[in-house]
């Protein structure tokens, strides 16, 4: 039975119902919010919902957006149609150097896609609705969760048609599968079932595709009645166990930010502010 109660599952359990509301106009991709619930959808079917530099510039303005506003709690990351989610990087710009842009720069930005979602301090979920495969496969990876349809399909392509990621494509998937299985997936580039996929870890739930948005704005729903900053804490300790001194920067950083919250922080700043000493003496020494 739905966990918020049979009430709010019937209002907002939807999908007819949902009313997503644009938040920005992009050329190939979508960013649209429904109840504190942000929506990144790559929009080129034709494609398999491929990327070229454009989407990729698109996705990390988008998540920036996310990132920025306030009443954002959570984002979903998914393709447009039910035959795929992310095919990876669109072969049809892809020339000496890389993924050509419209002024004819090879680029590889999506790395820069992996790093805001990685470090973005909401969770960020995969809804997987088809194909993720080479850099698509990457994208869902990344994601803190993933929900898939029952006809997904995963896999890695690179070795096959000229590319790797031996980056988060490759370390983190073999934390979410282990590393012989993270090998078998590169090393004999073999497409894998929802169910195979849920079976070795990679994905969290499968649900048929009908339900598949509503699976996740649920999953969703249940996160944004969690504390924001337990979760975030939580992404970034995870985080921090796996990315050396920049996953340690991100959790200190917000150690930070609960300290600045914190009355003994303040008056550090109000004594200065005062021209008189800290009376720091006032504050308790935890065990
Ligand atoms: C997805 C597949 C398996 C679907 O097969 P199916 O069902 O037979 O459909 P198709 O007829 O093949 O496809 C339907 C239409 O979509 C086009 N299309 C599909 N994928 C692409 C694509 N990636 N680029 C451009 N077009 C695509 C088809 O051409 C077809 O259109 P029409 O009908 O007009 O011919 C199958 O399509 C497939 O295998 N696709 C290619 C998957 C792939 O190899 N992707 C690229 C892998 N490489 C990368 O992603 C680069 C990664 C990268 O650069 C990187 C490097 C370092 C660090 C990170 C990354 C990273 O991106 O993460």
């Amino acid at each position: 039975s739905p966990p918020l109660g049979d009430e709010w599952a019937l209002n907002n359990n939807n999908m007819a119902t949902r009313a997503w509301v644009s938040m920005k106009e992009y050329e190939d991709i979508k960013l649209e919010f429904f109840e504190n619930i942000a929506k990144v959808t790559i929009n080129r079917p034709r494609v398999y919902n491929a990327f070229r530099p454009k989407t990729v510039t698109e996705m990390i303005d988008a998540f920036d957006i996310c990132r920025e506003r306030a009443d954002v709690g959570v984002i979903i990351l998914t393709g447009e149609g039910d035959k795929a989610f992310c095919s990876g990087g669109d072969q049809n710009v892809k020339g000496h150097g890389g993924y050509i842009d419209e002024s004819g720069v090879p680029r590889l930005n999506v790395l820069d896609l992996h790093k805001r979602i990685r470090t973005m301090p909401k969770p960020v979920v995969a809804m997987v609705n088809g194909y993720a495969i080479g850099g698509g496969h990457v994208l869902h990876v990344v994601c803190d969760l993933t929900v898939a349809s029952d006809n997904a399909i995963f896999g890695q392509s690179g070795p096959k048609v000229g590319s790797f990621d031996a980056g988060f494509g490759s370390s983190y998937l073999a934390r979410h599968v282990g590393q012989k299985k993270a090998r078998e997936i590169w090393f004999l580039c073999k497409q894998y079932s929802a169910q195979e996929a849920e079976d070795m870890g990679l994905v969290n739930k499968v649900v048929p595709l009908a339900q598949l948005e509503d699976e996740t704005v649920e999953w969703c729903k249940i996160m944004l009645q969690r504390s924001p900053m337990a979760l975030r804490m939580i992404k970034r300790g995870l985080n921090a166990e796996l990315d050396g001194q920049t996953g340690i920067m991100e959790l200190a950083g917000d150690a930070t930010l609960m300290f600045y919250l914190m009355e003994e922080a303040q008056e550090g700043r109000k004594a200065f502010l005062e021209k008189r000493d800290p009376d720091f003496k006032q504050f308790p020494k935890f065990p």
